[in-house]
């Protein structure tokens, strides 16, 4: 844990006790500052209690004498309704802060790079760590990805905070100002917490102010390619753009399944991605092209970026291959909530024994349509098998499974009658897991434990360390 020591004597209200407040509150307490805590959570409350820390309604009362309002990111502070201590805070003009700009501030000499964008930032962020640590440098990853800020190991100046951040976080933290700072893409997503598209937009684009170093960027969507363009033109820092689908002279890019670099205009291939099983499609080379375009930045070896690139172990629920049984590769994308992160599943394999479905969120299933033709048949599970299954509207042969372990074995079943060249069975479930799981880790985890319960031949499993908890 990181002690917050520029907090010391100064009298803090610390709103949300769950995985980050409870850990801000601790750091902030052992580096001195008198704390005020509260969730509107009486579990949450009980837990900070019995790990020492003081539990004070934020009242109007306690108002008076308050230096700043750490809040958790999951509480609206804005849209689409300020939480009302949030409001308080800022009627009086206290300053309303988070984890990550209390890690700035309690390390200012540390190198920070921060990593944002609508989708593939676990990757990254993962990546980039995996890179450090293979190439033994000092580095603690985490932030939105699952360890709290303020929970890492202090590091020399020489160490590297490798941070994951929402959009959420993004507007908690004010002093931005990282040394390395990626945008990957940006889609539209927790609108409603942002007031709209604009507001998301300038939450992400936050991340470029007072960039000191590197400010990279992706270009395979229209908005963070217009944001791009910006940063080029104000020349504020040295702007990089990443692609994984199309040459960008000058950038970091993905040719032909080889990842280029051509910082210095020099075209030079770096290393083939397309070999790489845990980082399949498009959207992984971009998220390589990135990671690779951020170490490069901090002065590694080439080479050492490379066998980091080349021993990335891969992220647990996304896209993770758990098992490969007679030939057949079972992959576990339960990270997949939604459409657009299931269609980039879809898009890397063909011959696909798809289970999909859970609690859908907004939307249709639009993005698939691409890649129906790569679907061999659907097993669709949970509340949202009926719906999906009239969507999907006889395009696909279509099972109603049900439950995820009926349709890990049907799905099994039909692969051996099959038997085509290059199946694989992917959970890739376009929703969430809410009205079958606590949380799509557990229905990860559900699905590792049927596919170890398949009968076959020859059956090799793969562990994948789950990261950032
Ligand atoms: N709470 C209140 N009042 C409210 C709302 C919530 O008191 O009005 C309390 C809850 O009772 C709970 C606590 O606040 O005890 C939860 O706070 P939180 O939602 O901010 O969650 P944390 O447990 O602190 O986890 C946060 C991130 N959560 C969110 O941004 C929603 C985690 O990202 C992150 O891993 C963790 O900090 C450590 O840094 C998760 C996430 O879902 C993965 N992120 C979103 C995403 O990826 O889409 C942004």
């Amino acid at each position: 844990m990181i002690p917050v020591k520029n907090m010391k004597g100064k009298r803090i209200a610390v709103l949300g006790l769950g995985r980050s407040g409870l850990c801000s509150a601790k750091a902030l307490m052992e580096g001195g500052a008198q704390i005020a805590a509260w969730d509107d959570n009486a579990d949450g409350r009980a837990v900070a209690q019995e790990n020492g820390v003081p539990v004070v309604a934020l009242e109007n009362g306690v108002w008076s004498d308050i230096d700043a309002l750490v809040l958790s990111p999951g509480i609206p502070h804005t849209h689409p309704k300020p939480h009302p201590a949030a409001l308080q805070a800022r009627k009086q003009g206290t300053e309303i802060i988070g984890d990550i700009e209390l890690l700035k501030r309690s390390v200012p000499d540390a190198t920070y790079i921060g990593i944002t964008g609508t989708n593939g930032k676990s990757t990254t962020t993962a990546l980039i760590g995996h890179i450090l640590s293979a190439a033994d440098q000092p580095v603690q990853v985490g932030g939105n990805l699952g360890r709290p800020a303020l929970d890492f190991d202090l590091l020399k100046p020489s160490g590297t905070y490798v941070l994951e951040l929402s959009s959420f976080q993004l507007e908690l933290t004010p002093s931005a100002g990282f040394d390395v700072a990626i945008l990957l893409n940006v889609s539209p997503d927790h609108l409603e917490r942002h007031g709209g598209m604009d507001g998301y937009i300038a939450a992400k684009r936050h991340i470029f102010d007072d960039c000191t170093g590197t400010a990279i960027v992706g270009v395979d969507d229209p908005i963070a390619k217009n944001i791009y363009e910006e940063l080029q033109k104000a020349g504020n820092s040295k702007v990089i753009a990443v692609s994984g689908t199309t040459s960008v002279p000058g950038g970091i890019f993905v040719e032909n399944g080889i990842l280029i670099d051509d910082i210095n205009g020099d075209h030079i291939a770096i290393t083939k991605l397309s070999d790489i099983e845990t980082l399949p499609g498009g959207h992984n080379a971009q998220n390589a092209a990135a990671a690779y375009a951020a170490i490069r930045a901090t002065g590694l070896d080439r080479s050492l970026i490379v066998t980091g690139i080349q021993t990335y172990p891969g992220l647990a629920h996304r896209q993770q291959l758990v098992a490969i049984i007679d030939g057949i590769r079972y992959v576990n994308d339960s990270k997949a909530t939604n459409p657009e992160a299931a269609a980039r599943a879809l898009s890397c394999y063909s011959d696909i024994y798809w289970i999909a479905g859970g609690r859908a969120k907004e939307g249709d299933l639009d993005s698939i349509e691409p890649y129906l033709s790569h679907i061999r048949h659907a097993f669709l599970i949970g509340e949202a098998a009926e719906p999906f299954a009239t969507s999907l509207g006889g395009a696909v042969d279509v099972r109603m499974s049900g439950t995820l372990e009926t349709a890990t074995r049907d799905a099994h079943a039909l692969i051996q009658t099959e038997m085509p060249n290059d199946a694989v069975l992917l959970l890739s479930p376009a929703c969430a897991s809410y009205d079958q799981y606590p949380n799509f880790e557990i229905r990860g985890h559900d699905f590792e434990r049927c596919v170890k319960a398949l009968p076959g031949k020859d059956r090799t499993f793969f562990a994948t360390a789950e990261v950032g908890q």
